[in-house]
C-alpha cells in the first residue's frame, strides 16, 4: 500500500533552505512514502498526510484535506500561529539536541564576549593601543535568561558550568538546581534587578511581542562589573523594541547588545544596527537548521505515529508556542 504523503513547504533559500537539499535528505529517510515538493503536492493534494513546511504562506495548508500532522522545520512556530487558515491537526516543532546545542553555543560565546570585554579589546588591537582593564570574574556576574525551555535550559546548565550566576524566567514555575528560577509577571522585576547580562530566548507569542522595551532595560541591574546591562536576543525580533534598544544603547541604560533577530530579516541596509559600535550582529543563525539532523526527527516522528505512538514536542495552541 502506498504510504500517505509527506509534502515539503520550503520556499526558497540557499544553503540550509534550498528545497532541494530538504527534498534530497527526507526522500533518503522516508522510505517508501511520497515526498512531493509545493508544486507536485499542489497536483494532488488530497495524497497529502504530513507536511513539513518552513514560514508557508498562510493558506498553503488549508488546501490539504486528508492532512494529519504539520511538522514545522524549526523551533519557533510564530509564523505557522499568524495563519489563520492553519488546519486544526497536530503541529510538530523542532526540539532535538543538535539544534540545541548550537544555540548554546551561540548564547555562551556571546556572554563570555560581553563579559570578557572583547569589543573593547578588539578595538584595542585595531586602535594597536596596549591598554588592558581588569577583568572580575564569571562568579561576579548574574546572567538572566528569558525562556526557561528546551533552548534556555540547556543555555543556563552551560553558563553555570562556567560559573556564572545564573538565573531564569519562564511562564511556570520551574525547579532547576543551581538556577534561581522566577516565573511570571509577578516576579519578573525581581529577575530583572538581579541580571546583568539578559538572555532572551522566549517564543514570540501575543505576550511576549515587544517585551524587550525601555522600561523592562531600567529594571536590570545598574551596579554590575560590566557597568551597564547587556542584551543577547536570540528568539525573535518581535520580542524587541528596536527604537527603544537603539536610544538605551545611546543613553548608557544598555551597555552593549548581541543580536541574531530582527523585526524585519534580512535586516534592511539602512539600519543602524549594522554600524553601531555597541552592537554585535549575526544573520538569524544563532542555531542553524541542518536538514539531515531534522528530516530523521520527522521521518522518526512519522512512522511511530502510524504505528499508534504519541507525537513529541507538539505545540499548544492555547499558549502559542
Ligand atoms: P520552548 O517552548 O521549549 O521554551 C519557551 C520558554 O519560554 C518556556 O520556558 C516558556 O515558559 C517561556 N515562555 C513562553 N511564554 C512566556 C511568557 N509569556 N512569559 C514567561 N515565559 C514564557 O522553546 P525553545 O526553547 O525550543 O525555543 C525558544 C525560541 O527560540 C523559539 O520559539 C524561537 O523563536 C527561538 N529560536 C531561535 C533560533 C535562532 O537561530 N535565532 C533557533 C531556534 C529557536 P514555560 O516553560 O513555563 O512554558
Ligand atoms: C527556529 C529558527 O525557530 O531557526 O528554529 O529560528
Amino acid at each position: 500500500m502506498t504510504k500517505g504523503a509527506l509534502a515539503l513547504l520550503v520556499h526558497g533559500g540557499t544553503d540550509n533552505w534550498s528545497p532541494q537539499r530538504w527534498k534530497d535528505r527526507f526522500d533518503e529517510v522516508c522510505e517508501g512514502r511520497p515526498v512531493l515538493p509545493f508544486a507536485g503536492a499542489k497536483s494532488d493534494p488530497a495524497a497529502v498526510h504530513y507536511a513539513a513546511v518552513w514560514k508557508p504562506q498562510p493558506g498553503e495548508l488549508a488546501g490539504f484535506p486528508n492532512l494529519r500532522v504539520i511538522f514545522n522545520l524549526g523551533a519557533g512556530v510564530d509564523a505557522l500561529m499568524a495563519d489563520r487558515t492553519l488546519p486544526d491537526v497536530p503541529l510538530v516543532r523542532v526540539a532535538i539536541g543538535d539544534l540545541t546545542a548550537r544555540m548554546t553555543e551561540y548564547v555562551v560565546l556571546h556572554v563570555l564576549m560581553h563579559h570578557r570585554q572583547e569589543p573593547y579589546l578588539r578595538q584595542s588591537q585595531r586602535e594597536k593601543r596596549w591598554a588592558p582593564k581588569s577583568q572580575w570574574a564569571a562568579s561576579a556576574v548574574s546572567v538572566g535568561i528569558m525562556g526557561l525551555g528546551t533552548l534556555g535550559a540547556d543555555a543556563a546548565d552551560a553558563l553555570r558550568g562556567l560559573g556564572f550566576r545564573v538565573a531564569g524566567w519562564s511562564r511556570s514555575p520551574k525547579k532547576i538546581p543551581d538556577i534561581e528560577c522566577f516565573h511570571g509577571e509577578a516576579e519578573i522585576d525581581a529577575f530583572l534587578r538581579r541580571t546583568d547580562i539578559l538572555v532572551c530566548l522566549l517564543p514570540l507569542t501575543p505576550e511576549t511581542r515587544h517585551v524587550l522595551n525601555r522600561p523592562l532595560f531600567e529594571k536590570l541591574n545598574r551596579t554590575s562589573p560590566l557597568g551597564a546591562p547587556v542584551l543577547i536576543n536570540a528568539g525573535r525580533g518581535g520580542l524587541q523594541n528596536e527604537a527603544d534598544i537603539l536610544q538605551c544603547l545611546d543613553d548608557g541604560t544598555l551597555g552593549g547588545a548581541s543580536l541574531d533577530v530582527y523585526a524585519t530579516e534580512p535586516l534592511p541596509l539602512d539600519s543602524p544596527f549594522w554600524t553601531h559600535p555597541k552592537v554585535v550582529l549575526t544573520p538569524h543563525n544563532a542555531a542553524d537548521t541542518d536538514p539531515d539532523e531534522i528530516s530523521k526527527y520527522v521521518a522518526e516522528q512519522i512512522e511511530r505515529f502510524e504505528a499508534g505512538g504519541a507525537l513529541e514536542n507538539v505545540v499548544d495552541r492555547g499558549r502559542g508556542y
